[in-house]
């Protein structure tokens, strides 16, 4: 390997490390931009800290299946967008860092005017890599009742470039060179990460703003500005109830309630909780400073626990006991029954088995297996079952990746204060969303089963 600047400019740095560059540079800026993310980021350096070092059993697993060493760099990120050609421009961007799109989540059923999916790695070793996903989601401008705000808005939108020659300069070079080099993988990750930056001066007059507000305050928040800044970063905690008690801690406010499944043993899908989104004073264009009552209020900081990815038999069973548990308590906004709720959840996932072994023998998640090391005898031709009963392979649960639609609208709700007058009926459009974003969406299903054979098929051909 030579290092002559020639040779530099042929030899591509992979698309992980390109995420990986990204992951950490947006968390730079938002610690900058968001001093209470930051503060958040500690609380949970911290707290994970101590769980590597005193949880042994759950560390086992995640060391069977994760890089421990990034554990407390994985987060997730998410934007919205405004118009069909800048999904399809984002997904060109993401594309070149590895993240594809995978899942649709129709938020309409929330009375969010928006559908989603997550840009993501999506081979198991890139997820190892390095995890970092995008919840990205596009404004249904079509939901908005109002025709005249409908098409002031619209007018608006598809005026707007939030990418700027460079950015397409640096998208191009990529696709035509199939990769960056080291260098200019720096400059693109430069001027991506400031796509997403935070912009106090509004693309529109006050006035505009404060009927976008309350017509849905979503859509004053894509329209208004002049980028599509990044509304919160999440980063992995281990203990999510640890951190949630230590939130104010920061002096931001923390959402009231934990959303998604309760607390267990052997935790899975996706548990979530926020700090309240702060207010930034904007500046609109008829030059008139913001005073406090026009302050906008959309980015916080989120923490995630993540556990074992559910087959669709467990999603069926987690999404019939979290539907039983909404009809007999909602979780309030104001935490005043937070009691109640919690433990109305916890007694209705009781019927949720919470053992790896159970949820792998009533196929409920999914698992990776791998060979037990010193272990060698095994009868030809076993089972993968025989493999895992004789103790020569083990299981550990594979994580989820993905998100949750009731607990993203959860988190939506909390951060978007009143809903503004309109109420939207469940209104998915898969097809349109795949046609705006030129591709359609993997099946998240589908990845983790891959995950699952795959090592299954290693275990097999091992003990052969
Ligand atoms: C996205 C909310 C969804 C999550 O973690 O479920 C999300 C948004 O507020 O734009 O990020
Ligand atoms: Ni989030």
């Amino acid at each position: 390997m030579s290092n002559s600047p020639a040779s530099q400019t042929v030899t591509k740095v992979s698309k992980d490390q390109i995420r990986k560059k990204f992951s950490s540079a947006m968390s730079n800026m938002y610690r900058k931009e968001v001093p209470a993310y930051g503060a958040l980021l500690d609380l949970v350096i911290e707290s994970n800290n101590n769980f590597l070092e005193n949880e042994t059993a759950l560390v086992e697993h995640l060391k069977q299946v994760e890089n421990i060493a990034d554990l407390s760099e994985q987060r997730h990120g998410a934007i919205r967008l405004g118009k069909a050609s800048e999904l399809a421009m984002m997904r060109r961007i993401f594309a070149i860092m590895g993240m594809y799109p995978v899942g649709y989540y129709d938020l309409s059923v929330a009375n969010v005017p928006v559908h989603s999916t997550a840009f993501r790695p999506i081979a198991g070793e890139s997820v190892r890599n390095n995890p970092f996903r995008v919840f990205t989601s596009l404004l249904r401008l079509e939901l908005i009742e109002d025709e005249n705000l409908r098409n002031q808005a619209q007018d608006i939108l598809q005026r707007r470039d939030i990418f700027g020659t460079k950015v397409r300069e640096m998208v191009t070079l990529a696709e035509d060179n199939a990769g960056l080099s080291a260098e200019q993988s720096e400059i693109f990750v430069a001027a991506i990460v400031s796509v997403f930056r935070w912009h106090s001066e509004a693309a529109i007059s006050s006035d505009l703003y404060s009927q976008l507000l309350a017509a849905h305050p979503l859509v004053a928040d894509v329209v208004s500005f002049k980028g599509p800044h990044i509304n919160h970063l999440t980063p992995r905690a281990l203990d999510i109830d640890e951190v949630q008690g230590l939130i104010h801690t920061t002096g931001a406010t923390a959402k009231a309630v934990i959303e998604g499944p309760p607390r267990r043993k052997c935790p899975i899908l996706l548990r979530q909780t926020a700090f309240l989104a702060i207010k930034e004073p904007v500046t609109f264009i008829n030059g008139e400073q913001q005073s406090n009552e026009f302050t906008h209020a959309a980015r916080f900081g989120e923490i995630e626990q993540r556990g074992c990815a559910l087959t669709a038999k467990g999603r069926g069973l987690y999404d019939e006991l979290l539907n039983e548990t909404r009809s007999l308590a909602r979780p309030l906004n104001d935490g005043s029954n937070l009691n109640q709720y919690t433990a109305q959840i916890a007694a209705v996932f009781s019927k949720f088995p919470d053992d790896y072994l159970q949820m792998q023998q009533q196929q409920l998640g999914y698992f990776k297996y791998s060979v037990c090391e010193g272990v060698k005898e095994s009868t030809a031709n076993s089972t993968i079952e025989q493999l895992l009963e004789q103790g020569l392979v083990r299981i550990d649960p594979i994580t989820y990746e993905d998100f949750l639609p009731v607990s993203a609208a959860g988190i939506f709700q909390s951060n978007l204060g009143e809903q503004g007058e309109q109420d939207f009926s469940q209104n998915p459009n898969q097809q349109q969303f795949e046609q705006d974003l030129g591709a359609s969406v993997a099946d998240e299903f589908s990845l983790y089963q891959q995950i699952e054979s795959d090592s299954i098929a290693d275990c097999l051909q091992y003990y052969r």
